[in-house]
């Protein structure tokens, strides 16, 4: 079956499920004489790994990342990069109770309609587990992206109702990784913490959104018509677990304003660079960058797994009441951060890799 493979010319392929021996990703198509270093890595898979805080799911995995081929003496050499991760802390037994049954919301239901035999255990390939791999890859595109002035910076915007109303740019975002929530506002974080933890307690889950802001992305980047860029990154970041949600710029915000607010007035700065005055077009117009910054957000729905009972069917399709067990995030935004940032890494190298291509 198809879809375990993103990208174009920097090319993943992941596999792996959450019960299963381990996950594992290849790059094909990674340049040449890139220096990797495997610290990068770990600090980025650190960032999305289970039982890192009291507000995540409290399997504890270490997620020590193995690089296997395609790096030598610390420098890429252009063959297949591959990396694994070993699961450790699986309790399969958990899972029993839902074997030939199906969740409310999870994707039980439809991978047993779509392969008729799923790994049931931890969600199996379902699982959040599999994005290890997307944050393993991603932070080697984003080195690439580094090594040429491109930052990419996510952090949570929203908890539930709990908003940042600022816009990326005029937050503080070196403060993101102060706090478990992994939101820049100090004093918002603690109310989203609270939030996070009284819904814990009830053995609920609640949703969230994560901002993405994007600085020196040149200009003249993206694939019209079908590859525009905005289409790529939508593409890849809400193919992330529990993702409903996506917009760039002003995005829903903007339908409130009329073309005479919220068109984006040209300027050329000091330095002759050409500019926008301002930035509701998000960094892309066209479909193509206009070296602004791009910024989008990223909504995730609150988790399916309850830790109480619900009402659900089974296999036969009789009605049933399914048990909430297992160790599962209350939210998922915190740990969605370094998630989000590798699937724009993952696109955006793949496109500068594409323009660079053209221009041979
Ligand atoms: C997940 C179910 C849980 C989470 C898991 C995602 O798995 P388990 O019951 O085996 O602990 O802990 O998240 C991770 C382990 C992870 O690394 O992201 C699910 O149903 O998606």
């Amino acid at each position: 079956m198809a879809g375990n493979s993103f990208g174009n010319i920097f090319k993943i392929t992941t596999f792996g499920e959450s019960h299963g021996k381990g996950l594992g990703v290849i790059i094909d198509g990674c340049p040449s004489g890139i220096p990797v270093d495997i610290e990068d890595i770990q600090r980025d898979l650190d960032r999305r790994r289970p039982g890192q805080s009291r507000i995540v799911t409290q399997r504890k995995e270490k997620d020590q990342i193995q690089i296997l081929s395609g790096i030598f003496e610390g420098v890429t050499t252009g063959t297949p990069i591959g990396m694994i991760i070993l699961n450790e802390d699986q309790k399969s037994r958990d899972y029993d109770h839902i074997k030939d049954s199906f969740r409310p919301s999870h994707a039980d239901f439809t991978y047993h309609a779509k392969y008729g035999i799923r790994d049931y255990r931890g969600g199996g390939r379902s699982s959040a587990r599999e994005t290890t791999m997307r944050v393993a890859a991603g932070s080697i595109a984003k080195t690439i992206l580094k090594n040429i002035g491109i930052t990419i910076q996510g952090y949570v915007s929203q908890v539930g109702s709990i908003e940042i109303a600022d816009d990326p740019e005029s937050l503080d975002l070196s403060r993101t990784e102060e706090n478990i929530v992994r939101c820049p506002d100090p004093e918002l974080a603690k109310e989203m913490e609270q939030l996070i933890l009284k819904t814990r307690k009830k053995g609920d889950t609640i949703g969230g959104v994560v901002t993405c802001l994007i600085k020196n992305f040149p200009a003249g980047i993206g694939e019209p018509v079908f590859m525009k860029l905005q289409a790529e990154l939508a593409r890849a970041v809400m193919s992330i677990n529990a993702c409903k949600g996506f917009e760039i710029g002003s995005g829903f915000e903007g339908v409130k304003m009329f073309g005479s607010e919220h068109n984006d007035i040209f300027y050329t700065d000091e330095e002759g660079q050409v500019k926008t005055r301002t930035n509701y077009s998000g960094g892309i117009q066209g479909g193509i960058s206009n070296g602004m910054p791009i910024y989008f957000r990223a909504a995730f729905k609150p988790v399916a797994t309850l830790i109480q009972p619900q009402t659900s069917i089974n296999e036969e399709g009789e009605e049933i009441t399914i048990d909430g067990r297992g160790r599962h995030d209350p939210c998922v935004v915190p740990r969605a951060v370094p998630i989000v940032e590798a699937m724009a890494a993952l696109t955006l190298v793949d496109h500068w890799l594409m323009q660079q291509r053209m221009k041979i």
